[in-house]
C-alpha cells in the first residue's frame, strides 16, 4: 500500500476537521466561549504530507487572562462539588473520549505524525486516565498518626490547590494534557491549557469535546484553552501568581527556564523533560524480546518520545551477534505515511527536526562515531510512492563511545547508539552517565542481575524496567524521571499528590493544653 491508498484529500481531511468541529479557520483560545483571539494566524501543515490542515488564530496576553479570570470564577464552584461528583464529570468525559477515539487519534496523526496505531493509542491513554481519575475521586486518602499527647487526634487531608497552569509539547499533544486535566479536576482545581505551538488543533478537538460534558453540568470553566507563543502565553504564565502550579512537559532547556520563573515566585512546578534512555542487554538476554523492545523504543513516534529509547549497551560476549539482530530488524522497517497501516515509522514533527537529526549525527560522525545504518532522508515509502513535505527518515543505528559529548545529549529523533560494556557494574556505570534520568531497563535471564539493575546502586531513573522496553509505560504507575528529568511524577500511583495541598491538622478533644516535646510554658 502506498500513498494513495493511505493519506487523505483535502475533501476528506475538511470532513475530518468538520466532525470534530474544527473550522477552516478557527481561533485557538476557548474560555467563556471560543473567543476572537488577538494573535496572528499560523497555516498548521501535516508533517505527513506538508500539506494545510487549517489555520489557527493565536491568543495573545489579554486572551490568557480572560481565561485565567474565568477559571478563578468558577473554581470556588468546582472545589464545592464533592470529588466524586466531579468524578461523574470526568466519567462522562471518558466516554465523549470513546465515541471520538478514531477521529481524535487520525488528528493526532495527521498534526503529529505519529502512526495511527500509535494516534489511537494516545486516546487510549485518555480514556485509561479518565477512567483511574473516577476511582482516585473516591479516594484521595490522607493518613491519621498516632499523637504524642493524650486526648488528641492528628490526621492529614488534601485540598484543591485552584488554578493549574499545563504546557504541554508536541509529542503527545493530548495524552499528557489528560495525565494533569483529568487528575487534577478530580481533585478540585481548574487547569488553563498552553499546548505546543505546533499541534494546536487537537488542543481545539479535546477543548471541544470535554466542553460540551462541562456544558451539560453548567461547569464550562473547568478547562481552558489558549493556544500562543511560548514567549508571549508561555512566559506570562510562568509568572502568574494566580497559578500556584504550573505543570509543564518539554525539553530541559524550557525546564530549566520554568522552574527559574515559578521557584522565584515560590510556586511549584512539576516538570516532566528530556530523557536519554538505556537498555542493557546482558548474555543471557532473550534476544526476540530484546530485538522487538529495541525496535519499538528507538524508533516508536519516529523516535519522539521522552521514553524513547536512546542508547543500547550490549555485553561484549553478544555484541557483535546483536549488533547484526539490529541491522537486519532496522532494514525491514517501513518508512511511511501515518495512515498507511504498513508504516512502522512515520515523518518527523517538521523539517527543522530533520536538519536537527542530520546536524547530530555529523557531530557523531566527528567524535568518533560509526553510523552503521539509516539517517538520511526518505523521499518515498518502501512500495515506492512517493513522500511528501520533506520531513521523512530513515532511523539510525550508530557505533559509539559513551564518553562521546553527543551520547550525553537528547536527540529527539530515531538515532540509536550502540555501546558495550564489560560486566554489570561497567554496564551500571556507563548508562548512569548521563544527566537525565527517565526510563531505564534491563534485558537478562538472571534474578541477581535483574535485582542488582533495580537496587539503589542500580538504575538511577525513575522508571527502571525488566525484560521489557523504556517506553511504553501503563497510566497506573507514576510517570517521570530524576536528574535534568526534572524529578516531577505524573499519571498514576500518587502522582494526584501534586495537584492538591496538603494539610496537617491536630485536634485536642482533652481537657488540657499538654504542648509537644514536653515544653512547659505556664503562667
Ligand atoms: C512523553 O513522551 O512525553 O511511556 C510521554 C510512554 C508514553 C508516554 C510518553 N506512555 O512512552
Amino acid at each position: 500500500m502506498g500513498l494513495l491508498d493511505s493519506s487523505m484529500d483535502q475533501t476528506q481531511v475538511r470532513r475530518l476537521l468538520a466532525r470534530l468541529g474544527i473550522a477552516p479557520e478557527q481561533s485557538g483560545v476557548c474560555h467563556e466561549e471560543w473567543a476572537d483571539a488577538g494573535g496572528d494566524e499560523v497555516e498548521i501543515i501535516s508533517p505527513a504530507d506538508g500539506q494545510m490542515l487549517a489555520a489557527v488564530r493565536l491568543g495573545v496576553e489579554e486572551d490568557y487572562d480572560d481565561a485565567v479570570y474565568f477559571a478563578q470564577r468558577v473554581w470556588p464552584k468546582w472545589r464545592d462539588l464533592p470529588a466524586p461528583k466531579r468524578g461523574e464529570l470526568i466519567r462522562e468525559i471518558g466516554n465523549e473520549l470513546r465515541t471520538a477515539k478514531d477521529d481524535l487519534g487520525m488528528l493526532v496523526s495527521l498534526e503529529a505524525g505519529k502512526i495511527l496505531a500509535e494516534g489511537r493509542g494516545e486516546v487510549q491513554e485518555m480514556i485509561d486516565i479518565a477512567d483511574f481519575a473516577v476511582g482516585l475521586s473516591r479516594q484521595l486518602y490522607g493518613l491519621t498518626m498516632h499523637s504524642e499527647r493524650p486526648g488528641h487526634r492528628m490526621y492529614e487531608q488534601w485540598h484543591p490547590l485552584g488554578l493549574v497552569g499545563c504546557i504541554t509539547a508536541f509529542n503527545f499533544p493530548v495524552a499528557v494534557w489528560s495525565w494533569n486535566a483529568l487528575i487534577a479536576a478530580v481533585c478540585g482545581d481548574c487547569v488553563v491549557w498552553k499546548p505546543s505551538e505546533k499541534t494546536p488543533l487537537t488542543s481545539v478537538a479535546v477543548q471541544l469535546i470535554v466542553d460540551r460534558v462541562l456544558e451539560r453540568h453548567g461547569f464550562r470553566g473547568v478547562f481552558t484553552l489558549v493556544n500562543g507563543r511560548g514567549r508571549v502565553v508561555g512566559e506570562r504564565m510562568l509568572q502568574d501568581r494566580r497559578l500556584p502550579l504550573i505543570s509543564a512537559t518539554g525539553s530541559c532547556g524550557m525546564g530549566r527556564r520554568a522552574a527559574e520563573i515559578v521557584g522565584a515566585r515560590l510556586g511549584k512546578t512539576l516538570l516532566e523533560l528530556g530523557g536519554n534512555n538505556g537498555i542493557v542487554v546482558m548474555e543471557d538476554a532473550d534476544p526476540r524480546l530484546a530485538v522487538r523492545a529495541i525496535l519499538f523504543g528507538a524508533v516508536g513516534t519516529a523516535g519522539q518520545r521522552c521514553t524513547t529509547l536512546r542508547r543500547v549497551f550490549l555485553h561484549r560476549a553478544i555484541a557483535a551477534e546483536f549488533t547484526e539482530y539490529l541491522l537486519k530488524a532496522w532494514a525491514q522497517i517501513r518508512v511511511g505515511h501515518p495512515l498507511d497501516p504498513k508504516t512502522l515509522c512515520g515523518p518527523l514533527i517538521d523539517t527543522h527536526a530533520v536538519r536537527k537529526m542530520e546536524a547530530g549525527l555529523a557531530e557523531a560522525r566527528t567524535q568518533g562515531g560509526e553510523v552503521l545504518f539509516g539517517g538520511e532522508r526518505v523521499e518515498r515509502d518502501y512500495a515506492g510512492a512517493p513522500l511528501l513535505g520533506g520531513c521523512y527518515v530513515r532511523p539510525a543505528l550508530v557505533r559509539a563511545h559513551h564518553s562521546m559529548p553527543v551520547v550525553r545529549e537528547e536527540l529527539f529523533a530515531p538515532v540509536l547508539y550502540l555501546m558495550e560494556f564489560e560486566d554489570l557494574d561497567d554496564a551500571i556505570r556507563q548508562h548512569n552517565d548521563v544527566p537525565q534520568g527517565l526510563s531505564s531497563a534491563i534485558f537478562t535471564s538472571d534474578l541477581r542481575v535483574s535485582e542488582r539493575f533495580l537496587s539503589y546502586s542500580g538504575s538511577d531513573c525513575g522508571i527502571a524496567n525488566v525484560n521489557i522496553g523504556t517506553s511504553g509505560a501503563e497510566i497506573g504507575g507514576a510517570f517521570g524521571g530524576e536528574k535534568e528529568t526534572g524529578g516531577g511524577r505524573e499519571s498514576g500511583s500518587d502522582s494526584w499528590k501534586a495537584y492538591m495541598r496538603r494539610q496537617t491538622v491536630t485536634i485536642n478533644w482533652s481537657r488540657e493544653l499538654p504542648l509537644a516535646q514536653g515544653i512547659a510554658f505556664d503562667l
